[in-house]
């Protein structure tokens, strides 16, 4: 390996690294749009949370190493569809796939895949709605099509796999099957309440029409 070799792998490596970044920004943009959009026109905000990152390079290589793929740029662009990823958790089930929708039918982003957790759960209980969306990067020479994984959950959704990814990693991944049962028990309780929460959900938003064309109707007399 000569000094040039070695400054053009770093560049490319940097840029590689960075469109991922980029497109992290134009999609917490599009989400950041859609959060006001809604909240104007629905007076409510339908996005709790939104957290983004770029997977560290010991991450990739390692999920390279697992997955036995050859050290190439290409292979991982290809293959590693989560180098960038979003977390969006939602008030709602029903705003998940409100969100969701609006997302795939944006024109310039195009859906890779789609996987609804929520429709069919893992067998250990997670749920969540994973989309890959593909999104072009303009850069100074070039359009680079990068992939964000975009996984959209409850609050209920999210306090359930944090607790898991914890418990997971806290027993070095095997553990213990009394723990394995009440995680299925509470991702269980969990959906209840978000089923619950949506019912009332609905129930105050029908109040809220009638009590709104009431008002309206005062106002005309
Ligand atoms: P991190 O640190 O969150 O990035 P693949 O990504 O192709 O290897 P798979 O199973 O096809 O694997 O991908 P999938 O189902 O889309 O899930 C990928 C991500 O979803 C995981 O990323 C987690 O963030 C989340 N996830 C999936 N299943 C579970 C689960 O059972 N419990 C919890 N807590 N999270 C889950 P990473 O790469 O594992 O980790």
């Amino acid at each position: 390996w000569n000094i040039e070799q070695i400054k053009l792998l770093k560049t490319e490596l940097t840029r590689f690294m960075m469109s991922y970044k980029f497109a992290l920004d134009e999609l917490n943009t599009k989400i950041d749009i859609l959060k006001q959009e809604f909240h104007y026109i629905h007076d409510y905000n339908p996005i709790e949370h939104v957290k983004s990152r770029v997977k560290s390079p010991e991450s990739i290589l390692k999920k390279v190493y697992k997955k036995g793929y050859p050290l190439s740029l290409n292979v991982i662009k290809e293959n590693i569809k989560d180098i960038a990823g979003i977390r969006i958790t939602c008030s709602f089930i029903s705003d998940i796939y409100e969100l969701s929708n609006m997302l795939q039918n944006q024109q310039d982003l195009k859906v890779i895949e789609v996987k609804d957790y929520i429709k069919h759960p893992k067998p250990n209980g997670y749920q969540s709605l994973h989309l890959v969306l593909q999104i072009p990067i303009f850069m100074s020479d070039r359009v680079e099509e990068v992939c964000v994984e975009v996984q959209i959950r409850t609050i209920a959704m999210d306090f359930w796999a944090s607790l898991e990814h914890k418990i997971y990693y806290k027993y070095n991944q095997t553990v213990p099957q009394h723990l394995v049962d009440e995680l299925k028990e509470a991702a269980e309780s969990a959906a209840k309440l978000d089923k619950k929460m949506e019912g009332i959900h609905r129930e105050v938003n029908k109040l809220k029409e009638v009590t709104s064309n009431e008002s309206h109707i005062k106002e005309l007399f």
